[in-house]
């Protein structure tokens, strides 16, 4: 085994560590409209309430714990660099639980619940348990300029070069638990297939992407995952 490999993943993933997605039916889509909360706009309008949704999702995830998916991918990482490959696991994920897992070779385009961003000097840096309008950004001084480090709509997503740079010299794609429906994101896989890898979509279910991918495993992360990477690591 060798080769390189982009790995992305989506909501599902964490979905079994107790943390909601966005669009399935009991979402986080489906109890809050993500244009109050979700978009410069809001933050401009009502920063309170913009904080205070991100403060209650940053709580949660203090008790979430990584799951089999996430382990799994940990290891996969590790096995796939000692035997020489390249490796990206690009997650749209805001919370920390691939990184709790062991996963190095990480990007965050979404950004992070746990870090925090200045609008006025752009300094980036750990989250408090609760942001608020009336904090200090302790690098310039200004007051109400702190916002939680999360890419919202109409906002570029972050280290998008190095992703696509990965994206157009990878030969093995793989997707997880995205419902494909958020861009760049959701390109990812097309711009991958057009570069010659091998596409793999592992869902509970067909996704909008779906036709895209030249393979599909069907089943929770926390199953799927780990026998994708047994199978995976026993061709090697
Ligand atoms: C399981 C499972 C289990 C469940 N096991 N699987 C029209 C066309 C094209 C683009 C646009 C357009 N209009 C607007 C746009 C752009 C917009 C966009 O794509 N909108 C679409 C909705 C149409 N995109 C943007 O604005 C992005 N920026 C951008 O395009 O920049 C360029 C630009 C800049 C300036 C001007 C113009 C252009 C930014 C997108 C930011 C997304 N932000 C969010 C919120 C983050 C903060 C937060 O957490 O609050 O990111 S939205 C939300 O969706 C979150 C996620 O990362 C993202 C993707 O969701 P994900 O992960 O796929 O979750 P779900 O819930 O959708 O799916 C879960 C899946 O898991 C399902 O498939 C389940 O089946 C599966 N599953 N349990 C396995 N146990």
């Amino acid at each position: 085994m060798s080769g390189h490999l982009v790995i992305l993943t989506g909501a599902g993933v964490s979905a079994e560590s107790g943390l909601g997605t966005f669009r399935d039916t009991d979402g986080i889509w489906s109890k809050f409209d993500w244009r109050e909360l979700a978009t410069p706009e809001a933050f401009a309008a009502k920063p309170h309430e913009v904080h205070a949704f991100y403060n209650a999702r940053r709580k949660n995830l203090v008790t979430a714990r990584p799951n089999a998916a996430h382990q799994a991918l940990a290891e996969l990482e590790a096995a796939w660099i000692a035997r020489g490959g390249e490796f990206l696991l690009v997650t749209q994920n805001v919370d920390n639980l691939h990184e709790t897992a062991g996963s190095e070779r990480l990007v965050h385009m979404h950004g992070e619940l746990s870090r925090m961003r200045c609008t006025n000097c752009h300094a980036t840096g750990e989250a408090p348990k609760e942001l608020s309008s009336l904090d200090t950004c302790s690098a310039c001084g200004s007051t109400g300029t702190l916002r939680p480090h999360i890419v919202w709509f109409g906002e570029m997503p972050l280290q998008m070069e190095l992703i696509y740079s990965q994206l157009e010299s990878c030969n093995l794609f793989v997707s997880i638990g995205t419902s494909g429906t958020v861009y760049p994101a959701a390109g990812f896989s097309q711009v991958a297939r057009d570069a010659g890898a091998r596409c793999i979509e592992i869902n509970l279910e067909e996704t909008d992407m779906s036709p895209v991918f030249h393979e599909h495993r069907l089943g929770k992360a926390s199953e799927a995952v780990p026998a994708f990477v047994r199978e995976t690591l026993a061709q090697s």
